[in-house]
């Protein structure tokens, strides 16, 4: 979130000048400017903080040598005050009087900054006319309906309000997987860049592979004698809001998207799901976010035995320090020990005496166990697996051969059959399936689903091209599916005799309201009605839930992967999905293996609206090594020439 966590004013933790570097100069600039909007201040004196920090943004000398030649005020935009205040900044790490500045802005102001749409002339607005200093009293405000009669509002503009008080409330809490690796992986590359640090990895629930992060756990291997200098080191990289702890050998901060070189961007979004989360507002939200993280920095022939333990779970690391303890040792952050012998000795200092481990291999060695891939730390059967030596081979990526649910510009994608294919191609797939929206559906009220009409002609484009790919005799097909509504009442979109000829049926809910007011027991009865039909083959993103978003229509999950095992005994196929789009991960991968315990075969679609979608099959994966589950449990695993007379058998 835009957090209130960045606005205060940054203290150096440098020695010697610059204190300052030039991003944390402009963010300050930035923020005052803001400040003294809340403040009331004079529009001029606003205006020249705005321009000097715009003007810093884009001015490419070194600003520090720029300061030193003393020729700040050369740059356009900057003025006499504010090139003293640059100058003062860096050269003796102070910030003038700013200080009290920070100090007078009431933080519930600041928060209200966060509300998407809304700007500082607008809280200052509310707070003059209707004494608002909270979220929490504009919320109350703008349910009493006090803000729509104040001048330059309305109606439209305080449910606006409302709306992003709303999403903002939801924003707060974990951030999606692809977002937290996105933070995580830059975060662990300028770490593992700094000179001093031996090595650095990103652990915890980001290692884990959790469909969301709560925060970035990083562990990096550094000598003693480095262990200022990087900390130092660490501190400056661009792209933090605010150092909260720094000491020992633990760092505690919050990283704000600057720390990206290029641009940030939430990953492939389709309108559906940007629509269900809200749409630009909730764009503008992720892009300003922040995420928090920890580093911790420990002497490199500990460094195992710290990511083993910063990767947890934590549940996983209570049945490990257990099975530690039944062979009479001790198993910590630094080390594991034998429990005689241990003195008074803790922490580092007992480290000296522990059984020396090169990786995370040797510890699980020690304690006679096979190593466990991280997906699987979350004491789910994986300590019982490792001890005998039953651990699954988990599915890779590579082994993904094509995906069967992906959109074309027939129905709400961006980028036509051919560009789809080339895309799927260039992965280096043996088939594409597309399975575009049914007629019914319809977003915002626009319609979006291939009409009947329509389907014949994108199923003679779709054997033109697989005609000529086979007398080429390249090894790659298109399967002609289709993602068919399901209706409320069980019943899929389109004729019988239509959704006959489709290679395979991808039948999805999309109205969730109504399923959401229907009660578990009638949603699982109406859902296996779908699912029998004889034309169904794979269940779609099965409860419809938005990480972040929304919670999925209630359901019974278990009861319908057992009527589709039963199904598939019958020789019939029914396929769950796991949607691979970092907004879905539905089916959740707690599911897997009783999904594989009932026979129910998984694939992992992209659920793609444009080319760059398809590499979301990545995030599939990953939920499918969480849920233990192998290549040969995946459908989409098999080769090109063998899926489509599966798909035909299935029937
Ligand atoms: P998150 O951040 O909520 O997404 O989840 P994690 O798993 O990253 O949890 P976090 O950040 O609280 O801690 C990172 C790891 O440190 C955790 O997975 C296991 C380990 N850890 C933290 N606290 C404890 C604890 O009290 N006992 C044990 N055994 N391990 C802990
Ligand atoms: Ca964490
Ligand atoms: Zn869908």
């Amino acid at each position: 979130m835009v957090s209130v966590h960045g606005w205060v004013i940054p203290r150096s933790r440098r020695s010697e000048p610059p204190f300052f570097t030039k991003n944390q100069i402009i963010s300050v600039l930035e923020q005052v400017g803001t400040l003294l909007q809340l403040d009331g201040a004079n529009p001029f004196r606003v205006r020249a903080y705005e321009n000097a920090s715009r003007s810093l943004s884009s001015h490419e000398d070194n600003l520090w040598e720029t300061v030193q030649e003393g020729t700040l005020i050369e740059i356009k935009g900057i003025g006499k005050g504010i090139a003293g205040l640059i100058d003062e900044a860096m050269n003796e790490g102070t910030w003038g009087d700013l200080d009290s500045l920070y100090q007078k802005v009431p933080k519930g102001l600041i928060e209200m900054l966060g509300v998407p749409g809304l700007g500082p002339k607008r809280i200052k607005q509310f707070h003059d006319e209707l004494g608002i200093e909270s979220i929490a009293e504009l919320r109350s405000a703008a349910e009493e309906g006090a803000l729509a009669n104040l001048p330059r509002m309305g109606k439209k503009m305080e449910e606006r309000i409302l709306e992003g008080i709303d999403l903002l409330a939801r924003f707060t809490g974990r951030r999606r997987l692809d977002i937290g690796l996105l933070y995580g992986e830059a975060f662990e590359r300028r770490i593992s860049s700094i000179s001093g640090v031996q090595r650095a990895q990103l652990a915890g629930s980001a290692r884990r592979r959790k469909e969301s992060i709560g925060d970035l756990d990083i562990v990096a291997a550094v000598e003693n004698e480095d262990i200022e200098k990087v900390t130092d080191a660490i501190l400056s990289i661009p792209g933090i809001a605010e150092i909260k702890g720094a000491g020992d050998s633990k760092i505690s901060l919050i990283l704000e998207s600057t720390i990206f070189e290029e641009a940030f961007s939430n990953s492939t979004i389709d309108e559906g799901v940007l629509a269900a989360l809200g749409g630009e507002a909730w764009e503008e939200l992720e892009s300003n976010s922040t995420i928090d993280a920890q580093v911790r920095l420990v002497p490199p022939h500990v460094f195992a035995y710290t990511m083993a333990y910063f990767t947890g779970s934590k549940e996983h690391n209570v049945r490990m320090r257990q099975r530690a303890l039944d062979m009479g040792l001790r198993l910590n952050e630094f080390g594991l020990f034998p429990l005689d012998g241990l003195g008074d000795a803790k922490g580092l200092e007992a480290a000296a005496n522990g059984m020396p481990a090169m990786d995370e291999t040797e510890i699980y060695e020690h304690l006679q166990m096979k190593w466990v891939p991280p997906e699987m730390r979350e004491d789910m059967g994986e300590i019982e697996a490792a001890l005998s030596d039953n651990l699954p081979s988990l599915i890779e990526p590579y082994q993904v051969k094509g995906a069967l649910h992906n959109h074309t510009t027939a129905s709400d994608g961006s980028a036509s059959l051919s560009e789809m294919a080339e895309a799927a191609m260039a992965l280096g797939w043996e088939y594409l399936g597309i399975a575009d929206h049914s007629e019914v559906l319809n977003i915002g009220g626009r319609s979006i689903g291939v009409p009947q009409h329509l389907v014949k002609k994108q199923g003679n484009e779709i054997r033109e091209m697989n005609d000529k790919w086979s007398t080429e005799g390249t090894d790659f097909r298109i399967l002609h599916g289709s993602e068919c509504d399901i209706l409320a009442d069980g019943k899929l979109d389109y004729p019988d005799s239509i959704r006959r000829e489709f290679s395979h049926v991808v039948g999805s809910v999309h109205a969730i309201r109504s399923w959401r007011n229907r009660d578990e027991i009638e949603n699982t009865e109406i859902l296996i009605k779908a699912i029998e039909d004889p034309t169904f083959t794979i269940l779609g993103h099965p409860t419809g839930r938005i990480i972040g978003g929304r919670e999925g229509f209630p359901l019974d999950m278990h009861a319908v992967l057992r009527r589709m095992g039963e199904l598939n005994s019958d020789g019939v196929l029914k396929a769950c999905e796991i949607n691979a789009s970092p907004y879905r991960l539905d089916l959740d991968w707690r599911l897997c293996k009783f999904a594989k315990s009932q026979g129910v075969p998984i694939v992992i679609n992209p659920d793609a609206h444009f080319k760059k979608g398809l590499k979301d099959v990545w995030f599939g994966v990953q939920m499918a090594r969480k849920g233990w589950l192998e290549e040969q449990d995946v459908l989409n695993c098999l080769p090109g020439s063998v899926i489509e007379e599966r798909m035909m058998e299935g029937k």
